[in-house]
């Protein structure tokens, strides 16, 4: 459900509007003057603003300006400037800070509505689409460019607040034979399998993503290396104690897991260090843990 943030100083405006769009099936919040408008941004990311532009202390303009140059936030959100301020040189100041749309009072209000309902069918398709970018289609696991982008911005949270960041590499135990064996149909039936096993292993904070082919990353924050190695060593162990049947035979899957603490440095240090603890647990064997 789309949500929609109604800023305006006028009680009978607001009210008004918030029952219509609220009739139409929207999740529609409100704020009377364009301090608390700030103060809701602080706190919840809304679809769409609706800005009126004289409001006593902070005006819809300058709402919209504060909230187009917050750093991290609202850059998606839609702006409606819904105002009596009619004059083009406002209407041209209201669309180059950024509004989809300006709208003078009186107006009806099926023409809003049928804006409304354009605007948002758009940021629709467009969340669509972003969690489309962002997923592995064979596992519904995230996929590698959202994993990177993860690691990137735990790197930059921690620069600024330090905590433990703890990564581990995941790598299904002579799977081309699995491939040869049964086929690549199999081959995909047991990918998924094995990413169910891991999203169930952590939880729905901890960044679960399809690295590669037959490789999979795990980033876990906060967490100390013995809760880190108790968890890599439980899905190792689910992975072994869950055979597949794969063509009528009960075929047994491993797997072999790198774990690696970040140290400081580069990213590319830290990926590489797991992987050489994940290359260590190839080369002793298979279905182990190493640190
Ligand atoms: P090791 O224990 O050393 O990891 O041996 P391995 O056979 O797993 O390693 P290798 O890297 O030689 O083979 C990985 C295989 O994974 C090769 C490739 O055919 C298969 N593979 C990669 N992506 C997919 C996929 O999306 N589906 C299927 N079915 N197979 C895949
Ligand atoms: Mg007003
Ligand atoms: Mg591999
Ligand atoms: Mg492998």
């Amino acid at each position: 459900m789309a949500k929609i943030l109604v800023v305006d100083d006028e009680a009978m405006n607001a009210a008004l509007l918030v029952r219509h769009l609220n009739r139409l099936g929207y999740e529609v919040h409100e704020a009377r003057n364009g301090l608390v408008a700030l103060e809701i941004l602080e706190r919840e990311e809304f679809d769409l603003l609706l800005l009126d532009v004289m409001m006593p202390h902070l005006d819809g303009f300058e709402v919209a300006r504060r909230v187009r140059e917050h750093p991290t936030r609202h850059q998606e959100t839609k702006i409606i400037f819904l105002t009596a301020k009619s004059s083009i040189d406002s209407k041209l100041e209201g669309l180059q800070l950024g509004a989809i749309d300006y709208i003078t009072k009186p107006f009806d209000f099926r023409e809003l509505q049928a804006r409304i309902k354009i605007i948002l069918q758009d940021v629709e398709r467009r969340k669509k689409l972003e969690v489309a970018a962002y997923t592995d289609f064979l596992t519904g696991l995230s996929n590698r460019r959202y994993v990177k982008e993860q690691l990137v911005a735990a790197l930059q949270r921690v620069a600024i607040r330090p905590e433990p960041l703890m990564l581990m590499l995941l790598d299904l135990d002579s799977f081309k034979r699995i491939n040869d064996t049964y086929g690549h149909v199999q081959g995909d039936v047991v990918l998924v399998k094995v990413a169910q096993i891991l999203r169930q292993a952590v939880g729905a904070e901890d960044v679960v993503g399809r690295y590669g082919g037959e490789e999979f990353l795990i980033l876990l924050v906060g967490r100390t290396m013995p809760e880190v190695l108790a968890v890599a060593e439980s899905i190792r162990d689910r992975v072994a104690q869950h055979p597949l049947q794969l063509g009528g035979t009960l075929e047994a899957i491993t797997i072999s897991i790198g774990v690696s603490e970040y140290g400081g440095g580069a990213l590319s240090e830290w990926i590489h260090s797991a992987d050489q603890a994940l290359y260590q647990a190839k080369k002793t064997g298979r279905n182990r843990v190493v640190q």
